[in-house]
Formats: structure tokens, C-alpha cells, sequence
């Protein structure tokens, strides 16, 4: 059973608690402040993120996309297009949107997703199990670690899984392949499962995405739009490229949300903090920042983020709210160092894991549960509006480790 978009926003409707303290002064932006990468504050923030080298040295493979690979971007590059409107998004209400999803077979899309590394890593798991007979075969565990290796999963986390499944195998009796199955199903929903609400309990209540460029930030947001219960307001973060500002905007204008945004180029911080000020006045019930991925360097882009997240939690105390990051399934195992990187330095609330639909072995999410400590809270399978979707870990498992 799929978790539906109502059980997804946790409203608080304490009003005593929700007030807090009295309403904090919003001071502008200093000056010195403004000036970002050039202060100490940033020279604090290298020493706590990995270098490039040390990040390459620890790759096994070369990576789909380098993460910090800092691309110059012109002025005036032609702007992705938007995806053609969906059926979804011509619906009139969220409550409708969400009514047309659950019915729509979303487990079978996120089965088809997967399926080209279903035919890969579910078949050669399919081939492994069946010749399942003896937990004491430690050929069989071997040949299930290389799949879950070769999977995106990653070493770390296929020892503990693997350690798990042995044992409890073991303990068990389990002598057929179809028992083993389950036990796997269970083992990586237990791995899976977190607390995948988002709190949108506060006025405003201000999300921060984040994430490297092109991982679906503006898309997503876009998206989350259509289901956020009451009134929305979107923030263009990302002034690096003025195409990421149109492409906010047009999303504004095709969900009928007002955005805040300056020029190309202008401080990131001082839109939040316009931003902020602005959903504040309107009684705006949420507040989604876009943020840039990509900075002349990572460490520039670390110290933006940092101090777009100290001018909003100025203004509103316990701001943003949420810290979400959009991870490229993708991108493998690459990802997950970026989920590491982003959780020190931005501090996360939760992943959003996209592509799923692409040539994604969607085992990362098992790394990113098990080794970044963040929960995953939802996944997208495409660019349309009912490509986003809650996750759920049993789901997600069954689509993983299912029969094909
Ligand atoms: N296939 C697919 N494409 C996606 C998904 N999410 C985003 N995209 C596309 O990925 C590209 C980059 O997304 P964008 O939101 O601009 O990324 P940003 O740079 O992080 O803001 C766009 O063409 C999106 O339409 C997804 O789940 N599946
Ligand atoms: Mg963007």
C-alpha cells in the first residue's frame, strides 16, 4: 500500500507551540557578510568538506558525473525545456492531483523504472536465489554481495545487509528461495524506513533545496508545489544562471505561484531574506528556496548555502524548516558522497532521490539510508508533477527485490 500525499505533510495545529517566540527582527545582510567565499567564514567550511582529490581517490569507477566538475555557464544559454503538461497537472487541486496518482498503478511505474536495472541486478539475484539451498554456502553470499556491490549499494552497506541476511537465515532454517526473498524485502525495508513526513507545520514554513546542478532542485520544486497544502511562494536561490531563474519563474507562472527573484548574478542570501520578509507579510504558508549546485568553487557554493541558511534562520527562528536534497539516482555511489558533503555542511532533513526512471540501479538508496543518516522522503520517476511521489521503504524494497 502506497503512502498517500495526505499522510505525507504533518501539520501541527498547536497553535501555542507553532508561535514560539516572539517574532524575531529581520535584519538586512551585512555587507561583510554579502561577500561570500572571500570571508573566514569560508576557509571554517573547507576544512570540514573533502577535497576533489580526496574525494576522486576514493572512487572505485569512473563517475557518471562529477559532482563538483564546475562548468562555465554563459549568459543566455538556451533554457531546458519544460516537460509538456501532464494530465495530472491540468487537474485544478492538490487533493484531485493526489486522487489521480494513487490510482494511476504507481508501484507498476516505479517497477518499470527500475526495470532496466531490474533486468540486470533482479535478474542475476533471481538466478542466485533460485540455486539457493544451504545458508551455509558461503558461495552463495559471495555471488549476492557482488550483485549488491555491482548495484550501486556499496560495500559498507551490503556487508551489513548481507552480515544480517546470514544470520538471520541461519537462525530461521531458510532452505527455499522464495523465504529468502522476503527476508531480503525485510531486511532492506527495515534499512529503508525513516520518518518521511515533511513538517509544514510553521507560518511560513520555509524549505530549503539543495542539491549539485541538474540533480532536479527547480523541477522539484515545482512539482512539491502542486501537492503542499495552502498557499506557496517560491524563491529564485539559484542567480548563478539566469536560465535557473526563468525556469523557477515558469514554473511559478504554470502553478500560479508567486516567486521572488533578482537578477543574475545577485546575492543568494538577500533573495531568501527578501523571500522570507515577503511570505511573511502575505501569510504565505510555504516557502520552497531554490539554491544554486554550482559555484565557481565547492567551497564558495558550501559558504552560499551556509549563509543563505544563517540570514533565514535570522529572521525566522528554526528556519528553513526543512533541508531537502535532490540526489541523481543515477549517479551511483557518486551520489552518495554528495548526500555526505551537503549533510555537514547544510545539515539535511531529507533526500529526494530522482531518475529513478533513467538507468538508475536504485541501490543507492539502500547506501544513502544506511551510511548518510538521512531519511529518504521522496523519489521522482520522471518530470511530470505525478512523478513525484512519498516514499515508502516496503515499496521501494519490493520494486528492488521483487520477483520480476
Ligand atoms: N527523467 C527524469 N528527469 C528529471 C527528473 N527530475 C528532474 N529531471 C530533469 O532533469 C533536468 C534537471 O533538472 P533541474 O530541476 O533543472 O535541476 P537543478 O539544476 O538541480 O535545478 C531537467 O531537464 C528535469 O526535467 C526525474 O525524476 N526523471
Ligand atoms: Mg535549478
Amino acid at each position: 500500500m502506497a503512502r498517500s500525499w495526505r499522510s505525507f505533510f504533518r501539520r501541527n495545529t498547536d497553535e501555542e507551540q507553532e508561535k514560539g517566540p516572539a517574532v524575531a527582527s529581520e535584519p538586512e545582510p551585512s555587507t561583510d557578510e554579502v561577500e561570500v567565499g572571500n570571508g573566514h567564514h569560508s576557509a571554517d567550511l573547507a576544512e570540514g568538506v573533502p577535497k576533489a582529490e580526496e574525494v576522486q581517490a576514493e572512487r572505485k569507477e569512473p563517475a557518471a558525473a562529477d559532482a563538483w566538475a564546475v562548468d562555465e555557464i554563459e549568459p543566455g544559454e538556451a533554457e531546458e525545456p519544460l516537460p509538456e503538461p501532464s494530465v495530472v497537472e491540468e487537474a485544478q487541486d492538490a487533493e484531485t492531483v493526489a486522487e489521480l496518482q494513487e490510482s494511476g498503478g504507481w508501484f507498476g511505474r516505479l517497477r518499470q523504472g527500475l526495470s532496466r536495472s531490474r533486468a540486470s541486478f533482479v535478474g542475476q539475484l533471481n538466478a542466485a536465489v533460485a540455486e539457493f539451498r544451504d545458508v551455509e554456502d558461503e558461495e552463495f553470499w559471495e555471488r549476492v554481495e557482488e550483485i549488491l556491490i555491482s548495484s550501486d549499494v556499496g560495500v559498507p552497506t551490503t556487508a551489513k545487509l548481507v552480515g544480517e541476511l546470514e544470520q538471520e537465515a541461519l537462525e530461521r532454517n531458510i532452505t527455499s528461495g522464495s523465504e529468502l526473498r522476503e527476508l531480503m524485502i525485510e531486511h532492506a525495508t527495515s534499512m529503508l524506513d525513516g520518518p518521511v513526513e515533511l513538517d509544514v507545520s510553521h507560518e511560513p514554513t520555509v524549505i530549503l533545496m539543495v542539491g549539485v546542478n541538474g540533480t532536479g532542485k527547480t523541477t522539484t520544486i515545482g512539482k512539491l508545489s502542486r501537492f503542499l497544502p495552502g498557499t506557496k511562494m517560491f524563491a529564485a536561490g539559484d542567480t548563478f544562471r539566469a536560465a535557473a531563474i526563468e525556469q523557477l519563474q515558469q514554473w511559478g507562472e504554470r502553478t500560479g505561484t508567486p516567486v521572488v527573484a533578482r537578477e543574475r548574478g545577485a546575492d543568494a542570501a538577500a533573495v531568501a531574506h527578501e523571500a522570507v520578509h515577503s511570505a511573511r507579510r502575505e501569510g504565505t504558508d510555504v516557502l520552497l528556496i531554490d539554491t544554486a549546485g554550482r559555484l565557481h568553487t565547492k567551497v564558495n557554493l558550501m559558504a552560499e548555502l551556509d549563509k543563505v541558511q544563517r540570514v533565514v534562520q535570522q529572521q525566522l527562528p528554526g528556519a528553513p524548516h526543512e533541508v531537502l536534497m535532490t540526489v541523481d539516482a543515477t549517479t551511483g555511489q557518486n551520489g552518495l558522497r554528495q548526500a555526505q558533503m551537503f549533510k555537514e555542511v547544510a545539515g539535511l532533513t531529507g533526500i529526494i532521490l530522482t531518475k529513478l526512471d533513467g538507468t538508475a540501479k536504485g541501490g543507492i538508496a539502500l547506501a544513502i539510508a544506511n551510511e548518510v543518516g538521512v531519511p529518504i522522503k521522496l523519489i521522482s520517476v520522471g518530470e511530470k508533477v505525478e512523478d513525484l511521489h512519498p516514499f515508502d521503504a516496503r515499496e521501494f524494497a519490493e520494486a528492488l527485490f521483487g520477483d520480476l
